[in-house]
């Protein structure tokens, strides 16, 4: 599975992150990456998901950056000549998710200058870096998780979540016939999914908004704008990797590890 890994810079480090000043004495350089297969939403990008409970780390980059990421994630990144070491892993510190809600982030192509992380308790360990970017326009997950934010200051509270840091509208960027230019909403509305909790109604969702974005899918914003998903998808990852914005992530077969009698 190829990612394109996009770099969310830490506009300001919080505690949990003061050590990486060792490496990165400039705070420019710092950023959490989100591993995503829809670099054409970048344009709608709203906030970032952490796993509260998942375990991240920090590590050096070759070109003298600093990382954040799970560790498994770290680790292939390391085989895949990004790190500073080759096929090693140097941690610089490490910290729980719940340490880095509510940091502010500057995210490539969206019109939003700063955007936040915030806690999403359905992100996987074992897939991508364990750091998401958020599409609530276009991604179903996204659109109930920052819902339940937006409508429960409980769960806010829990994390250090302020209403500021969840006042962010989903961005129409683009049109699906059928679903209009705000597909994750419209879907979300129209089979009743009332929380990040509803899990297999999300994953239906997904898949019905996925496949049908792709091919007819419109884009509505940017540098492409009026093309086709399908025909600009490279496009807008090349623009991002010559940007500097975001590089090419691969993520190895799971192995299978038991088998069914
Ligand atoms: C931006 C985006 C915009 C995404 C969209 C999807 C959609 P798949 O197809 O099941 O492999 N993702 C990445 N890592 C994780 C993780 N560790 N835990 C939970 N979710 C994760 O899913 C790939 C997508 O899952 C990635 O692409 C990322 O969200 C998320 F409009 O990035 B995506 C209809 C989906 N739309």
């Amino acid at each position: 599975q190829e990612y394109t890994l996009i770099k969310m810079r830490v506009q300001q480090l919080p505690p949990a992150l003061q050590k990486v000043k060792a490496v990165a004495s400039k705070s420019e350089k710092v950023f959490l990456v989100a591993a995503t297969l829809r670099p054409e939403t970048m344009y709608g990008q709203t906030n970032c998901w952490l796993g509260p409970d998942l375990r991240y780390i920090a590590v050096e980059t070759r070109t003298g950056e600093v990382f954040i990421s799970t560790k498994r994630a770290a680790r292939n990144m390391a085989y895949q000549g990004i790190l500073a070491k080759d096929n090693v892993v140097e941690p610089l510190l490490e910290v729980k998710g719940h340490e880095l809600m509510g940091v502010k982030l500057a995210a490539p192509l969206t019109s939003y200058k700063t955007i936040y992380t915030l806690p999403m308790l359905t992100v996987k360990e074992d897939k991508g870096t364990g750091v998401v970017t958020s599409v609530p326009s276009d991604a179903p997950d996204d659109y109930a998780a920052l819902v339940d934010l937006k409508n429960k200051p409980a769960l806010r509270e829990k994390y250090g979540i302020s209403e500021a840091m969840v006042a962010f509208d989903p961005i129409p960027i683009i049109d699906v016939p059928e679903y209009g230019n705000l597909s994750a909403p419209t879907i979300c509305e129209s089979m009743g999914i009332k929380s990040q909790n509803d899990r297999d109604l999300l994953a239906e969702a997904k898949e019905k908004v996925y496949l049908k974005s792709f091919y007819e899918g419109v884009l509505l914003v940017g540098d492409f704008k009026g093309k086709k998903v399908q025909d600009v998808k490279k496009s807008v990852q090349d623009l991002l990797l010559k940007e500097k914005e975001a590089v090419m992530y691969q993520e190895p077969e799971k192995l299978v590890m038991s088998r069914s009698a």
